[in-house]
């Protein structure tokens, strides 16, 4: 008699643990918005990028159906559509933010297939990124934040949540897949990694992204890591893993590695016609497509043939219902564009201290200043002490912060003091760093992570970035704030790694203030102010003026704040304006010595005070402006283009500007010296001004 061949799906009854019933309709939903997507709304040009996720579709909603945490998040990429209808996002605005229509998760400022779902009753989707690998530290940064809740805050209700992130095989390959594998494995984190291999990445095969091909393979021997490996076409197996998966994240609160082969049955997105796959390869890829294994799977079993259509029917009917909804929806006013940068006074829905609750105490900008002068190093420390102990949302962390307190020793004592769950060292990750900080302040915590040079930052770009448009591009429904700090400039000597300031790299990042201190009593006002507040902020530490004697200031308060976007007058003259922040600061008020000179601390740059430096120049009609970091379109630029805008037939000289040449900062102190703005020269500069 012949052997009938018994397929896996078919050797068990259906799991009754699973809603079938529901993962059949949002494979159906899925299949149907795809599809009218493609046939009707991408030709009539209604949207403008496609990403089927044809093949991917049943793993995720199986998935998506595991994340009952409360405050459990997931954060995917632009494939990850059916994830998020299975956790409850409306198909109106799944297909409205498709068409880039006002509403939805983005009011038509991002790519739609780019989701963020903030749910206060259930799992949330954390704001996702167009960059590939950007999903992974924010996750593991999430994951840490219910550790962290449930452990150090002892809240019970956050014991079993967890943090899931969604990628492609191509992703396992990025910088941010190694970060958060690193991060979530050395401080077990809850945190699920899952992969979904459809064996390319647009055109390169997985084979490039990692050795052979199977990540799962590849990390067997990860210590930390459970592993879990699977087809995610069949729905037995696609089911198990994943309720595995996440039971065993839930339970042990260590991550785990999931990795499903699914196929990609369409191209890359819309406009990929896929001529690097053969048709062969396209074939066996449509032979595995999840949808009919699992109509085979659950009928009649599960549902009779009749029950399986009519749920069909029910997606198709939702569907255009959706896509008639999301075509009545206008598209927003070009003018509310600008809205949401920063904090106006109107809530996010969810990430940051303000959301979770947190009011502010009272400060005051006048300082009640005792005791001896304190260096800046003091300073920052006392500021962030202070505020740790009245607010448990405030956690540190970095390299080399914790039992050392940090390269510039600011941090020193406060591990010893706060324990080692509130400041912590971290990997050597800038990535991780950032990313990981920014999944915490969605989280509702008040992440201070410390970058130990300003130049390495860098490898945080992308994190950076994508933190600050957050508030932005998804239209004030999420907002990560978090404190960066950063010591950088020249000290005794410069060198490329160590000096650099490039403070006007984040001013040129939407979202992002930037504080630039110059001495310590500025320093705590601007840092608390930072602390207590609702956007995330840079903060620069200037490194020569750390234990500068004329940085040197008596403790303002524990109640002293600095808003941002008021300069100081560091003196007051009639003659000449002189603009400048940081290091510079002190250099300035030297050059400027028996001149009557408005010097002007703009303490912070973005935003940055214009009404004074434009009242000042009006006043004197001459301006010079100096700074540490490199001319050419350094934020002297920004400054002299604003005067001579706005205040160019007061002017009496050309607007000046003193800044290092466009050279990295060398290292020999001589060099430096010629290199960086000196009182000298600065004298020299405002002499020929006044001359002119
Ligand atoms: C950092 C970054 N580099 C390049 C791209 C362009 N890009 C978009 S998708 C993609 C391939 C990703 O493949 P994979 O992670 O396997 O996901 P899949 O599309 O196969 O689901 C590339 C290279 C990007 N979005 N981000």
């Amino acid at each position: 008699m012949d052997q009938v061949a018994v397929k896996s799906h078919e050797r068990n009854s259906p799991d009754d643990r699973i809603d079938w019933r529901k993962a059949a309709y949002f494979l159906h939903l899925s299949r149907a918005l795809d599809e009218m997507e493609e046939k009707r709304l991408v030709p009539e040009k209604k949207v403008l990028y496609q990403f089927s996720a044809r093949g991917h579709d049943m793993a995720q909603i199986l998935l998506g159906m595991q994340l009952t945490g409360l405050h459990d998040a997931t954060c995917g990429y632009y494939r990850s559509r059916p994830l998020l209808l299975s956790l409850g996002v409306d198909p109106a605005d799944a297909l409205g933010s498709a068409m880039g229509r006002a509403g939805g998760y983005s009011d038509g400022r991002d790519i739609g297939v780019v989701f963020n779902y903030p749910n206060l009753s259930g799992a949330s989707a954390l704001p996702m990124c167009g960059g590939v690998g950007a999903q992974y530290t924010p996750t593991a940064g999430w994951a840490q934040a219910m550790k962290y809740y449930s452990t150090t805050l002892g809240r019970k209700e956050y014991d079993r949540d967890i943090g899931v992130a969604l990628g492609g095989d191509g992703s396992v390959a990025s910088n941010g897949f190694w970060a958060a594998i690193t991060a979530a494995t050395t401080q077990f984190l809850p945190m699920l990694f899952y992969v979904e291999d459809n064996g390319f990445g647009i055109s390169v095969p997985s084979t490039m992204q990692t050795p052979g091909g199977n990540i799962a393979a590849n990390l067997a021997s990860w210590k930390d890591l459970k592993i879990f490996d699977g087809d995610g076409c069949d729905p037995a197996e696609a089911a198990r893993l994943s309720q595995e998966a996440v039971t065993y994240v839930r339970d042990k609160r260590k991550p785990a590695l999931l990795r499903l082969t699914v196929p990609r049955l369409q191209g890359h997105s819309f406009q990929d016609t896929q001529t690097y796959k053969s048709e062969d390869i396209v074939r066996q890829e449509w032979e595995r497509d999840p949808l009919p294994r699992l109509k085979e799977y659950l009928v009649p079993t599960v549902m009779t043939a009749d029950e399986w259509e009519a749920t069909q029917g029910k997606a198709r009917e939702a569907a255009e219902t959706a896509r008639e909804a999301a075509e009545g929806r206008p598209v927003a006013d070009p003018a509310t564009v600008t809205n949401h940068v920063f904090f106006n006074g109107e809530m996010q829905v969810m990430g940051g201290q303000y959301r979770a609750g947190y009011v502010p105490p009272a400060g005051s900008e006048i300082p009640e200043t005792s005791g001896p002068r304190i260096n800046m190093v003091t300073a920052i420390r006392k500021t962030l002490d202070l505020e740790m102990s009245i607010n448990d949302r405030v956690v540190i962390f970095g390299e080399d912060i914790g039992p050392k307190g940090g390269v510039h020793a600011v941090t020193l004592g406060l591990q010893e003091k706060f324990g080692s769950e509130r400041v912590f060292d971290t990997s050597l990750s800038e990535e991780g760093i950032i990313g990981r900080a920014v999944g915490m302040a969605l989280a509702g915590l008040v992440p201070v992570p410390e970058i130990q040079f300003r130049k390495y930052a860098e490898p945080a770009t992308e994190q950076i970035n994508d933190c600050g448009t957050i508030r932005w591009r998804t239209n004030n429904r999420f907002a990560a704030p978090i404190v960066v700090r950063m010591p950088g400039g020249f000290f005794k000597c410069g060198d490329p790694w160590h000096s650099q300031t490039n403070e006007v790299a984040f001013v040129h990042q939407p979202g992002w203030k930037v504080a630039v201190p110059s001495n310590a009593e500025d320093a705590v006002g601007l840092l608390r102010t930072s602390l207590r507040g609702n956007d995330p902020v840079i903060f620069f530490e200037h490194r020569a003026m750390l234990d500068h004697a004329w940085a040197r200031r008596p403790y303002p308060g524990d109640n002293f704040t600095l808003p941002f976007g008021k300069a100081k007058f560091t003196r007051t003259g009639s003659d000449i304006t002189i603009v400048t922040w940081g290091a510079m600061v002190q250099r300035c008020e030297d050059a400027a010595e028996g001149i009557s000179a408005d010097v002007i601390d703009l303490r912070t740059l973005m935003p940055w005070d214009q009404d004074a430096v434009l009242s000042s120049v009006r006043k004197t009609r001459r301006c010079l402006i100096v700074h540490e970091d490199l001319g050419s379109a350094g934020f002297g630029a920004e400054i002299s283009a604003v005067v001579a805008d706005k205040a160019f037939m007061d002017l009496d000289a050309p607007i000046s500007r003193l800044t290092m040449p466009d050279i990295p900062s060398p290292h020999n102190p001589v060099l430096l010296d010629w290199a960086v703005p000196s009182v000298e020269r600065i004298a020299k500069r405002i002499a020929e001004l006044l001359e002119f």
